[in-house]
């Protein structure tokens, strides 16, 4: 499996294609990243040979799909320095992983009045699940405060707001929006001082840094296969065994139970309790392939060269007339997210769209963060592996294509 940075392009072939005359310019990694080809060929290889049913059948295909699947578990065990598979559950995405926490964490543990803490530049599939447990259960939300454009955690206030009424700290690793990186060892342990319990949305981390969860020393974390050079449908939600055990299922059906009666049934431990009917097993052995391709790039380097290109974007979008970048200018994770003073962000996205230039705008599901910030949208660049510097080139040209048009 080539893997190295030299043939890098080579390994995405999507990349190689004309958009509206232009050279493809792949700038929309943070919704979702492109796959190589070690990633579709192991899924087409499993498709072709492996296919049966996990934990089910005694049959040549069903102990090959399964021992492909539990190594895939183990495969991300090892890429997150988890203690055990039993840890690593599967899971739809980032989203599905946190409504398991909330859902299931959240209604065994939390109280009328307990409070839960989130920070203001939660994406909604941070808060929103937080807000539904909140109502079910009489808990309260409260956030800690952003700085404002330059798009810091407000760490000042976390003295004030880890009172004895926190039970739940979750915050993201890598802000969607403002690019930052939060302090995400520092957080966990001032938590865990306290007795919080922390969630990391490792949603923009995972595929960009090293993510080590008995470094970072959280109790649950969430991420998904798509945004690091995987499939869809397929992601993880980690969580440290003694909690796991103590939480209820999430969700009923076949594989997770140990026995049923007509009067009721016992759960298998983790993983298989949050593990309900038939896994995405498929996905879950090419999100083991991703794992070792990002290895193979190194971690350290892949954040290098994301957080590198970012920061030249920064500088070279800041010359721009009338540009607001949000976010920090110094270290940033990678991606840049600007407004245009009166051009909407889907017109700029628009107009870059005819260069070729692939773009976001929209709100990027942060809308407490927008309306802090007095936005509606933003423009958002974000980068990825296989993106080089000439393509920061395209992106500046295509901008102050579209200021001239306005202007
Ligand atoms: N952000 C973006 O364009 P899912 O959709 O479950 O794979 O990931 C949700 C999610 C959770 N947390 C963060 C920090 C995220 O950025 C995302 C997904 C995409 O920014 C789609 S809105």
């Amino acid at each position: 499996m080539p893997s190295t940075w030299d043939s890098i392009r080579d390994q995405f072939p999507i990349l190689a294609q004309q958009v509206n005359g232009h050279p493809l310019v792949y700038l929309d990694n943070a919704a979702t990243t492109q796959k190589p080809l070690s990633v579709t060929r192991a899924l087409d290889r499993f498709y072709a040979l492996d296919n049966a049913n996990v934990h089910r059948g005694l049959h040549a295909l069903s102990m090959r799909s399964t021992d492909a699947y539990e190594g895939a578990r183990s495969r991300v065990r090892a890429f997150i320095n988890a203690e055990a598979p039993e840890e690593i559950i599967f899971t739809r995405g980032t989203t599905e992983s946190i409504n398991l926490v909330a859902a299931s964490w959240g209604s065994a543990n939390l109280r009328k009045g307990d409070v839960i803490l989130l920070t203001e530049m939660e994406h909604h599939s941070n808060l929103v699940p937080w807000q539904l447990i909140a109502q079910r259960t009489g808990a309260i939300v409260r956030y800690v405060p952003v700085t404002g454009d330059e798009g810091l955690l407000d760490l000042a206030s976390l003295d004030s707001l880890l009172t004895p009424q926190v039970k739940v700290l979750a915050f993201t690793h890598v802000s969607n929006t403002l690019g930052t990186i939060n302090p995400a060892a520092e957080l966990c342990a001032r938590a865990r001082k306290l007795g919080i319990v922390t969630v990391v949305d490792a949603a923009q981390s995972i595929g960009h840094m090293p993510v080590d969860v008995r470094a970072i020393g959280c109790d649950f974390l969430a991420f998904s296969g798509h945004k690091m050079a995987s499939v869809t449908g397929i992601g993880v939600l980690y969580g440290r065994r003694a909690l796991l055990d103590a939480m209820p299922p999430w969700q009923g059906g076949g594989g997770m139970i140990s026995s049923v009666d007509f009067e009721g049934s016992r759960w298998k431990p983790s993983p298989e309790r949050f593990e309900a009917g038939t896994p995405n097993f498929a996905d879950a052995v090419a999100l083991g392939v991703s794992c070792d391709f990002l290895d193979g790039l190194g971690r350290d380097k892949i954040q290098h060269h994301d957080g590198a290109l970012a920061k030249e974007a920064y500088d070279r979008l800041s010359e721009l007339p009338g540009i607001r970048i949000l976010g920090p200018r110094g270290e940033r994770g990678g991606l840049v997210s600007f407004a245009f003073d009166g051009v909407h962000a889907h017109d700029v996205v628009t107009f870059a769209d005819e260069d070729g230039v692939a773009l976001r705008g929209g709100h990027h599901c942060n809308q407490p963060l927008m309306k802090k910030l007095g936005l509606t949208s933003t423009v958002r660049a974000s980068f990825y592996v296989y993106n080089v510097r000439s393509e920061i080139d395209a992106l500046v040209a295509s901008m102050a294509r579209t200021l001239k048009f306005f202007a």
